[in-house]
């Protein structure tokens, strides 16, 4: 089989335990290493001097495709957060999309450059703008996950964040409001041990932020983040329950932050060698290949497709998004507030009419 075999539906023992195909699994594999692609280009692209500031999801790739790949595309909704590359990816933006967000140009469809890089957004997608004080997305994703309830709408709402941030007053409020209520929301929490330089032991009372969840009447699940298929399978069980009218799930991945915090900080100031170390271990990138190969799904052939595939999205991505026009400063206080759009004009990023345009998907389920 090849990448491009999408019409064999071959069924390795592997795939049959979690109800997907080769076909699937190649294609959740395809984004985990896409989201890593992206990110590293970024970096370069960071002390290259081209673009500001980047905040970065290495380490937590898997659980963030695994989680999001049951989700109903452009149906669901998802309030991210700054990590969430391959959530963006997986929920149908594509590598131009974060790209041009990256540099903030004028057709950026995250808000045409007006954002904080890394505050990713798509209309289309249903991928709510990313809030910068952490947490407040929450409030967003359970009032959508109420108004679908309201208007029988069959939809299912999603916030995610770090553990650090659902120690924030609005977590508490939100889970609250969502357990009484029954809502179709699902938190997810993508603890990778840190909130930039304090380490959980000064962050959480208690082992897991899943243990939080009885006290909210709802399920807290703790999965294992590297290992991808099993967050597929936690983030199947908890979107189902939802659209169900079952209620709310609080799910907790279990993460590693392979990067400093941000390009702004050096974390071997705080962070010890063999924690560094220790890291790697947890990266999902080789584990989920690993896996893989051994049951037969990555072939070379299939490795090198995808290689070649991946390099020619991201070299696109960068090229296209060095040549597209700066927003026009004159524009810069337009869309920002509610006053002109929609009621007068709309932004030039990939909206028309209220619902984005924009380009086919580069991850995700298709
Ligand atoms: C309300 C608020 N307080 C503080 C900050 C500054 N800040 C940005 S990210 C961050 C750490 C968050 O840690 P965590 O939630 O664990 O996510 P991680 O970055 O580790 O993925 C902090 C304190 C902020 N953006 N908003
Ligand atoms: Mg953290």
């Amino acid at each position: 089989m090849t990448v491009s075999g999408h019409g064999e539906a071959a069924t390795s023992p592997l795939a049959a335990s979690v109800g997907l195909t080769d076909t699937d699994l190649i294609a959740m594999y395809r984004t985990v290493a896409l989201a890593r692609a992206i990110d590293e280009r970024m970096w370069i692209l960071n002390r290259a001097g081209r673009i500001p500031f980047v905040i970065s999801g290495q380490g937590h790739e898997g659980a963030q495709v695994g989680l999001a790949w049951p989700l109903r595309h452009e149906h669901d909704w998802i309030a991210p957060f700054y990590r969430s590359i391959a959530t963006c990816l997986t929920f149908g933006m594509t590598a131009r999309d974060l790209m041009l967000a990256q540099y903030a140009k004028g057709v950026d469809p995250s808000s045409g450059g007006r954002q904080m890089p890394g505050h990713y957004g798509h209309v289309r997608n249903h991928l709510v703008s990313v809030s910068s004080p952490v947490a407040t997305q929450i409030l967003h994703a359970v009032g959508i996950a109420l108004a679908a309830k309201i208007r029988g709408l069959d939809q299912v709402a999603v916030a995610i964040m770090g553990e650090g941030s659902s120690n924030q007053g609005d977590v508490h409020e939100a889970l609250n409001f969502a357990g009484i209520h029954k809502l179709p929301f699902v938190f997810i929490v993508e603890n990778n041990g840190y909130a930039i330089s304090v380490p959980v032991e000064k962050e959480l009372s208690v082992p897991d932020v899943a243990d939080r969840a009885s006290g909210y009447g709802m399920p807290g699940v703790v999965v294992d983040g590297t290992d991808v298929l099993a967050c597929y399978r936690a983030g199947r069980e908890a979107i189902d329950r939802a659209r169900h009218g079952e209620g709310p799930t609080l799910i907790e991945a279990k993460v590693t932050r392979l990067t400093a915090h941000s390009s702004d900080d050096q974390q071997t100031k705080y962070r010890s060698e063999s924690d560094l170390e220790e890291g790697k271990a947890h990266d999902p990138v080789p584990i989920f290949r690993a896996q893989l190969r051994d049951a037969g799904v990555l072939t070379d052939e299939i490795e090198a497709e995808l290689a070649t595939g991946i390099k020619a999205l991201v070299d696109d991505a960068t090229d296209h998004a060095e040549a597209e026009p700066d927003p026009d400063p004159a524009t810069a206080l337009d869309w920002v507030y509610a006053e002109r759009w929609p009621g007068e004009s709309v932004p030039p990023w990939h909206v028309e009419g209220g619902a984005a345009t924009g380009t086919a998907t580069d991850g995700g389920a298709g």
